[in-house]
């Protein structure tokens, strides 16, 4: 029995009383009956929270019209998968759109709940899931959006990401094993060298690093304590490659705080063990009394990192291996943007950008026909919301680069443009103080209007203090708040500056508080001249 289980029901906050009450994957089996009753008719948890454990989420600012979140492993889908999305928002219209999320993700819009069975039915023909993909759930598993590709890479994550979600998921199909943590639970996992999952972000990370030790006559470690350690099949003296393992990074509003070492070393067949013990920790010991203290980092500080890693060396069920002296993060971080040479001979991938994030159906429907056309059919998503085409030919190349579509999603923006991400903002999502996806275009095409840059610099906005944006690993991130101005409230931003991405990634820290949206413009071009570089353009000549 769980910790949680044992808990007096007076103790609970809102959200553990619901989830003790009714497991929220329960509305699985509901999809048809609140079909038929429609959304004013639904219960209000049902609606309103429940829904969210199979990425189905009601919108107060937009009712009646839903987001679904998808899962979408290691930022990868096919063709076929991309129309199936693209026809399922076709249908609203105006109203249907999608957005590519920070976590290498993709988010419908406009979603009637009438039409939730036909929606479901298509998905699972295409295998597609949404399923605890919100709330207290693990997030989608974020993997390096050039695995497989990457001549330079140590390790390719797309199968490992796969296995963790189809262990979390139990295949996709919803699994009540984890469907009550106490709170949101992010995995990353890296195998290149450049760290393009932001692994300090997250409650879970894995980091390429070898382990330097020796293996036993028997062929399993000689420096662990334990007795049935892993065996790889390996030269004892050569280094085995494997992950360092981090854990409890997140943001919230309350908090922010990059992941610590474990101080643990898995080789790459121990990671879906080890994320099953980390969860099972989480969802046993968690705190739950309070939502805004229940993130992983806040069981790390009261336990103490030592009895952290004690509780999840026992349910891992074998001793563990110490990390490696350093991990193999040694590259700035790359943004994929422009045509690159695979590791596959006479093939290449193509970054694509995508402004903020936002696509409509016939933008899906250009994607999927591109890579069917010109790669292998295969499309991937990076966590700064932009498009991966894969498995292009060199003899293709030329073709594909004439494509009208990449008018709007060009492999060469502009340097301001390039590093663009934006969170949802007030146009869909109720937390939000500020409206961000059309104001950071708005901005960004006016600053580029009067400066010249020498190198991106990346910009993030988010829309209020959850940090969805992650404006702590941007170079300028921006975080929406109300400020008054003249008497009134009107929209602002607290500034934050210093992230530090890749090699050596660093949070970021605000550095100016509640600058009113209206007033930023010059705010930020003397940002970009004093610290970044950037010119004022000369006057055109008359
Ligand atoms: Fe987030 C809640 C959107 C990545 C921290 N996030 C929300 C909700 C669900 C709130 C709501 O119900 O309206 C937002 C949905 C708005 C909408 O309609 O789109 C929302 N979060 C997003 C997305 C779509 C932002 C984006 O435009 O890309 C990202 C979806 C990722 C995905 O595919 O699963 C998204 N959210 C993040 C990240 C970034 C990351 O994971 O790297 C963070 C900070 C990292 C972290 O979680 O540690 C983040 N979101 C939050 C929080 C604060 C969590 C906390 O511990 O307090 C909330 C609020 C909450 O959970 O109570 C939140
Ligand atoms: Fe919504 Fe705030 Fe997250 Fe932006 S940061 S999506 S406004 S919860």
């Amino acid at each position: 029995m769980t910790d949680q289980a044992t808990t007096t029901t007076t103790s609970l906050n809102k959200f553990e009383k619901f989830k003790a009450e009714k497991d929220g994957l329960a509305v699985k089996e509901e999809i048809e009956k609140f079909a038929s009753l429609g959304w004013e008719a639904m219960d209000e948890t049902d609606r309103d929270h429940r829904l969210k454990w199979v990425g189905v989420f009601f919108r107060p600012v937009t009712p009646g019209k839903f987001m679904m979140r998808m899962r979408m492993p290691n930022g990868i889908l096919s063709c076929e998968q991309m129309r199936v999305l693209a026809e399922v928002i076709q249908r609203y219209g105006d109203e249907g759109n999608a957005d590519i999320t920070t976590r290498q993700n993709i988010q419908l819009r406009g979603i009637r709940i009438e039409d939730l069975p036909e929606i479901f039915d298509k998905f699972r023909a295409v295998d597609l899931t949404t399923v605890q993909s919100g709330m207290d759930n693990v997030r989608n598993i974020t993997g390096d959006p050039v695995a497989g590709l990457d001549a330079d890479e140590l390790f390719d994550t797309r199968e490992l990401v796969q296995q963790i979600q189809d262990m979390v998921t139990n295949q996709g199909e919803g699994n009540s094993e984890f469907t009550n943590l106490p709170r949101k639970f992010n995995i990353a996992i890296t195998g290149g060298r450049d760290n393009s999952v932001h692994a300090e972000i997250n409650d879970l990370a894995f980091v390429p690093a070898f382990f330097e030790g020796q293996l036993g006559d028997n062929g399993q470690w000689a420096m662990g304590q334990g007795e049935e350690l892993s065996s790889i099949p390996s030269s004892p003296s050569s280094p085995i490659f494997g992950f360092n393992v981090l854990v409890g990074g997140f943001f919230s509003a309350k908090r922010c705080e990059a992941a610590v070492p474990l101080n643990v070393w898995v080789p790459p067949e121990d990671v879906v063990a080890l994320c099953r013990a980390v969860l099972e920790v989480f969802r046993d010991r968690g705190l739950r009394a309070n939502r805004q203290k229940s993130r992983l980092m806040w069981l790390i500080d009261e336990w103490g990192l030592e009895k952290f890693r004690a509780e999840v060396e026992k349910r891992f069920g074998k001793s563990f291996i110490s990390a490696a002296a350093r991990d193999e993060i040694d590259w700035e971080k790359r943004d994929h943007i422009g045509v690159h040479k695979q590791k596959q001979p006479g093939l290449n991938y193509v970054g694509l950008h995508v402004p903020v994030g936002r696509l409509y159906a016939e933008d899906m429907f250009e994607i999927a026909r591109l890579a069917e056309v010109y790669g292998s059919g295969e499309i991937r998503l990076t966590v700064e919301q932009n498009i991966i085409i894969p498995n292009i030919a060199d003899s293709l190349l030329e073709t594909f680069l004439t494509e009208p579509v990449l008018d709007k999603f060009t492999v060469n923006p502009t340097l301001l443009m390039r590093s663009l991400v934006s969170c949802t903002g007030s146009q869909f999502c109720n937390f939000a103080l500020i409206e961000t996806k059309n104001r950071a275009l708005a901005i960004i095409k006016a600053l580029e209007a009067e400066l010249e840059l020498t190198h991106p610099v990346r910009i993030h906005w988010t829309g209020c203090p959850n940090s969805c944006g992650q404006p702590q690993v941007a170079d300028i991130g921006l975080m929406g708040t109300k400020v008054r101005k003249n008497g009134k409230a009107v929209e602002g931003v607290d500034i934050y500056m210093g992230g530090k991405v890749g090699k050596e990634a660093q949070l970021g820290a605000c550095i100016t508080k509640g600058i009113p949206c209206e007033d930023l413009l010059p705010v930020l071009r003397e940002l970009l001249i004093e610290h970044f570089g950037a010119r004022l353009r000369e006057p055109a000549a008359v």
